[in-house]
């Protein structure tokens, strides 16, 4: 069978990889200035898929200049009607390459066809959202009363930088771009290296629909590329999402011409079940918090809080539902768990694993990997479920990106609020109760960034996303994304008299 698995994804990536996988820098399609390239490989069979180039400093050097030289010459000419036109014509050439799209970041990411599906919808739906936006970015009139009139305009910032992760390619791109570009700005976007494909397949389908230079793609490595794309003097603003720990760096790079910066990084957030809730659908959101996309979000419901009324109850089902989950070849229509994106992040998780293991803890389900032949090829870590292990432990302060999840029992309210905010993150939070009053209580005792209320990890566009805590610095993804971290406010005061 591991020769029909790899038969499939090289019969798949025949027909999904774009022909163009140079850089792209200033709408040409160019190579690496130091003339050297890296594989990205599919994490389900182990092979390469694609050779694409290592982009370096005169890279990103060459890649900001033809951005300013877009942005002067054409793109800051253009009305918030046609850059609207423009962010249109890209939504709909998602939504028209759909499943290739959808194919090519299971290939090079290994999350189930059916959740990349999803992917290609929100990246639409976020493009069109910010075509939408564009028409609304506006400044404001103050009242001042002495004879002056003072008023804001909201202008872009001419060049940003972009640099993002593996775990959602294509949709971390649309989360970035759409708000850069509805603003008016210019972008140099780096993809993460473990996942190029789709963010170069996107520049192949739009490159007629957009200026030349308006948005320049270079792949590459963290410090060969994204430092120096975070740290170049002619950018006005950078954008990362990524790990806490590289995320301090870029602030640092950042700091160097006072950029502007937003930062999305990681999380641990907690899930909270009250005695009340619906069994079987608190057990389906869990899931869903914990087991989505392989674990790989950085909103992951990754520490379980259940009231000790309904525990025993609820991880027997839980438990359950998670070896029934379907780990298998990412490609099929019927899987529901992907190997990790490579090799490394499945080690990283086992060792975390292992963490909990010499700690004591109890394993209510998985800690290993699925003992399947078939699999053997790929990065693949059984979905995982650990209790009786304390809260200060590595695998519980720290985000593991995998798909496990500690659980945790709760009876005083207090001590489980204590608890659920006793970590440096606060990016998310879940909460599963028919009292709505609570709630909202506990939504606002959680330092977290997003509260969901009896449902986990929906990302409806124009839905502010972003951290507490060293979980990040600013919000995405709404259209305060777009006012308040693509655009600068100037004052302009007229006298009256
Ligand atoms: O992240 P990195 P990694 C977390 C998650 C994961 C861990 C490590 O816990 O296990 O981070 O993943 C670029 N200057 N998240 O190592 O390195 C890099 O090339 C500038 C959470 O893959 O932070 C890539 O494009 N850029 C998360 C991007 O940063 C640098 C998503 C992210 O990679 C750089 C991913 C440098 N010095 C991982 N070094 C989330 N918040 O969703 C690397 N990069």
């Amino acid at each position: 069978q591991t020769d029909s698995i790899s038969q499939r994804h090289q019969e798949t990536a025949a027909d999904v990889i774009p022909p163009n996988l140079k850089l792209y820098i200033g709408g040409d399609w160019v190579s690496s200035s130091a003339g050297e390239t890296f594989e990205t490989r599919d994490p389900t069979t182990g092979e390469t898929l694609a050779t694409v180039q290592a982009g370096t400093r005169e890279d990103i050097d060459r890649a900001v200049e033809a951005a300013w030289t877009a942005y002067d010459e054409t793109w800051s000419g253009y009305s918030a009607a046609e850059r609207q036109r423009v962010l249109e014509e890209i939504a709909a050439l998602v939504e028209e390459n759909r499943e290739a799209f959808a194919r090519l970041e299971t290939l090079d990411n290994g999350k189930p066809i059916s959740e990349a599906r999803i992917d290609m919808e929100l990246v639409a739906d976020h493009f069109r959202y910010f075509a939408g936006a564009t028409r609304v970015n506006g400044g404001e009139t103050i009242p001042s009363g002495d004879g002056q009139h003072v008023q804001t305009l909201r202008e872009p910032y001419g060049v940003v930088g972009q640099i993002i992760p593996w775990n959602f390619p294509l949709l971390m791109a649309a989360w970035k771009l759409g708000p850069a570009l509805a603003a008016g700005n210019c972008s140099v976007l780096k993809p993460a290296e473990e996942t190029p494909l789709t963010v170069l397949k996107l520049m192949n389908e739009i490159d007629d629909v957009l200026p030349d230079g308006v948005v320049n793609v270079v792949t590459g490595f963290g410090p060969d590329a994204g430092e120096p794309l975070a740290k170049h003097p002619d950018i006005r603003k950078i954008a990362f999402t990524g790990s806490t720990e590289v995320g301090k760096q870029v602030m640092t790079q950042a700091a160097e011409h006072v950029h502007d910066i937003t930062l999305e990084l990681g999380g641990k957030s907690p899930l909270i079940i009250y005695p009340d809730a619906d069994l079987e659908k608190a057990v389906a959101t869990t899931i869903t918090a914990i087991f989505y996309n392989t674990g790989e979000c950085c909103s992951a419901g990754s520490r379980l809080f259940v009231h000790s009324d309904i525990k025993d109850e609820f991880v027997e089902a839980l438990a359950s539902t998670a070896e029934d989950l379907t780990v298998d070849d990412p490609l099929l229509e019927e899987t529901t768990l992907g190997p990790k994106v490579t090799e490394e992040q499945a080690e990283r998780t086992l060792e975390y694993i292992e963490e909990a293991r010499d700690a004591g803890a109890d394993f209510l389900t998985g800690g290993d990997v699925p003992d399947d032949e078939a699999l053997a090829e790929g990065s693949f870590v059984s979905p995982t479920l650990i209790d009786d292990i304390d809260h200060d432990n590595r695998a519980v302060q720290e985000e593991i990106f995998g798909p496990v999840q500690e659980v945790f029992e709760w009876t005083d309210y207090e001590t489980m609020i204590e608890l659920a905010n006793d970590v440096d993150y606060g990016l998310a939070a879940g909460i599963i109760t028919n009292d709505i009053t609570k709630a909202y209580e506990t939504a606002k005792d959680i330092e977290a960034g997003n509260v969901w209320i009896n449902q986990y990890n929906a990302f409806p566009a124009g839905m502010p996303f972003g951290g507490y805590k060293q979980s990040g610095i600013g919000r995405e993804v709404g259209y305060e994304a777009l006012a308040e971290h693509y655009t600068q406010t100037k004052t302009i005061n007229l006298a009256l008299e």
